[in-house]
């Protein structure tokens, strides 16, 4: 058989699993996830390298309609990932009908050139474990009447426990043109250790807190450093925009900043595969979602 190589990328709303079936796919955490909507802030790849093929697959945020210039940058980074790609795997939560975004969305797949006629569009129908039995049907013809999407281009996933996901992985490959691996065969990601060091920080913070505290923080790496014995030093800035959030992340005595803390610092090690300690600081910086050098620094924007 033939190698194949192809880009795909995952779309739809926020908050459907799109991040958590990419990690299944890779089989290391290279997308933050949490049950806060917007958790995936701008593009990134996750890469998928077997001996028979290689697939690229661009994790984006989620499609919605934006209020701050973060918001904007992230739709932005969104629809503009739907060029040149070889297939899209559209996600929904398989539980819930399909909605006026839903509908928006399906538009903005087929006018980008990718409908159900194409034969580029998989529909994935994820939290199948929280789809009711009597729905199944019913949810699963209103999404593939919205999409167009023919029987076999269609599958339902739990991508938690990693139900049919490598099903699913197989039904995209086989769609896939032939073609040598563009990467790396142990690359996993595009991201810098960097960056993917202030993602698990941030994680952390979007799975702690709650109300606005999760979409106004953003982290910053502020030193690196790898020191003689093999362990690597990391500072980090956890930004906020009001002095009330600070408080929050710090908590009493310090005890939520040393949680995230802790519970960062592992996934990083995790990631790097060495001994890590990890400071973190807390900082306000008022309405910085609406600021383009902070969202520069943030690598959210170009
Ligand atoms: N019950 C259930 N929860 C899921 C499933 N897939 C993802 N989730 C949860 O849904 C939330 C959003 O997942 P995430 O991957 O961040 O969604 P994204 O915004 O589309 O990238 C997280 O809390 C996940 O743990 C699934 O198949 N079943
Ligand atoms: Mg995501």
């Amino acid at each position: 058989m033939e190698h194949r190589y192809g880009m795909v990328a995952l779309v739809g709303k926020p908050n459907v699993g799109k991040s958590t079936l990419l990690n299944h796919m890779v089989g290391q955490k290279v997308a933050i996830t949490s049950n806060k909507k917007q958790t995936t802030r701008r593009r990134l790849l996750g890469i998928v390298t077997r001996p028979e093929f290689q697939v690229a697959f661009v994790d984006t945020p989620g499609i919605h309609e934006p209020h701050t210039r973060l918001g904007k940058a992230m739709v932005e980074s969104a629809r503009g990932s739907l060029a040149d790609l070889d297939l899209v795997v559209y996600v929904v939560n398989a539980s819930q009908k399909p909605d006026e975004d839903e509908r928006r969305i399906a538009r903005t797949i087929r006018e980008s050139g990718y409908g159900g006629s194409s034969g580029k569009l998989i529909l994935c129908m994820n939290k199948m474990d929280l789809l009711k039995a009597e729905f199944v049907v019913q949810h699963v013809e209103a999404y593939r009447d919205l999409l167009g999407v023919g029987d076999e281009d269609y599958m339902l996933t739990t991508a938690t426990k990693g139900d049919n996901v490598e099903k699913l992985l197989s039904m995209l490959v086989a769609r896939l043109p032939e073609g040598p691996p563009a990467w790396d065969e142990d690359a996993l990601t595009d991201q810098s250790s960097r960056f993917m060091a202030a993602e698990f920080v941030r994680e952390k913070v979007m799975q702690r807190t709650k109300q606005e505290v999760p979409y106004a923080t953003g982290v910053l790496v502020d030193d690196w450093i790898e020191e003689p014995g093999g362990r690597v030093k990391i500072n980090a800035t956890i930004v906020v925009e009001r002095v009330g959030q600070r408080a929050i992340l710090i908590g009493k005595k310090g005890a939520m900043l040393k949680t995230i803390g802790t519970e960062a610092r592992l996934d990083i090690e995790r990631l790097l595969e060495r001994p890590v300690y990890l400071e973190l600081f807390v900082k306000v910086r008022e309405d910085w979602r609406q600021n383009p050098t902070a969202l520069r620094e943030m690598e959210y924007m170009e």
